[in-house]
């Protein structure tokens, strides 16, 4: 099964467009006092693993996907990377129907992002992953050429600073139309490309669906960033009414009630798409 085809089910099961992203910041996981179900006992100070398990276990038939963010157990060494792989060693387990995203932004040489694709794909398990576009298609093909992975190309991302490369006009285009133009005309020979926009940026969002029809587009910005969901979903979605996944992180899994979070952004998806 692909990854779209998976995420297609999903969505249709859990009538849900949320992604999750399990960014658990390791200096954020002590529980102030709160207790955490883990299983059939409580804790208070987590592990990443235990912390992804409890929102797991709250949010698994809200979401369309889990995203992880390499970043956030890299920097803790090998412990990070063992909590990483458990995680999706959990999520493969218990519920294989979920869609995992491994949200690395990799992209190198070719020779190169083999090994990427070994350690994402073959070890990790993951679903899908995130790419950057700079070393041009040719070096993105080991990643291209896992036919049932979805491959996400940052196009154009939610950061403040974002328009320094991504808005500069080649030829009178905007280097991030250049992007998505390239990647759902040239690079999406195996239909499992999508694309990362920022839903800090409804207006480039809008000007990249004019660009790669029903694509599905990775859309992070909303919580904690500050994205406004419906300017976001106006602008994104596809002649279906879909061909988003819209991911929150600290916004959802650092809440007071994640599963009370990930409910009400579900919900207010839903509510405006007129499900
Ligand atoms: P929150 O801001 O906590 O919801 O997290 C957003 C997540 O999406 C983080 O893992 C970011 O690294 C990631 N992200 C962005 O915030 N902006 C982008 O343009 C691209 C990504 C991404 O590729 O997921």
């Amino acid at each position: 099964m692909t990854f779209q085809e998976k995420l297609d089910k999903i969505i249709k099961k859990n009538k849900s467009l949320v992604c999750v992203g399990l960014d658990s910041d390791i200096s954020k996981l002590s529980s102030g006092g709160r207790d955490f179900p883990v299983g059939n006992t409580t804790e208070q100070y987590l592990s990443q693993l235990s912390f992804n398990k409890y929102i797991i276990e709250e949010t698994h038939d809200l979401v369309c996907s889990y995203k992880l963010n390499t970043a956030f157990y890299e920097s803790i060494g090998h412990e990070g990377v063992n909590a990483l792989k458990d995680t999706c060693d959990y999520l493969v387990k218990k519920y294989p129907e979920i869609p995992i995203i491994i949200d690395a932004k990799r992209g190198d040489i070719g020779n190169t992002n083999n090994g990427y694709v070994q350690f994402i794909f073959n070890y990790l398990g993951g679903d899908a992953v995130t790419v950057h576009p700079y070393l041009g298609e040719e070096a993105i093909r080991p990643f291209l050429d896992t036919k049932d992975k979805g491959v996400i190309v940052l196009c154009k991302t939610s950061n403040k600073g974002s328009d320094e490369f991504q808005n500069l006009k080649v030829d009178g285009t905007p280097l991030y139309q250049i992007v998505a133009k390239n990647v759902a005309k040239k690079w999406n020979k195996n239909k499992n490309c999508m694309l990362v926009v920022g839903a800090t940026y409804p207006e480039e969002l809008k000007e990249v669906r004019k660009i790669v029809g029903d694509m599905t587009l990775l859309i992070p910005g909303i919580g904690a960033q500050g994205g406004d969901l419906e300017a976001t979903l106006k602008a994104g979605l596809n002649s279906k009414k879909q061909g988003v996944i819209i991911n929150s992180s600290r916004g959802i899994i650092f809440s007071a009630n994640p599963r009370n979070e990930a409910m009400k952004l579900r919900n207010s998806i839903n509510k405006i798409i007129g499900e």
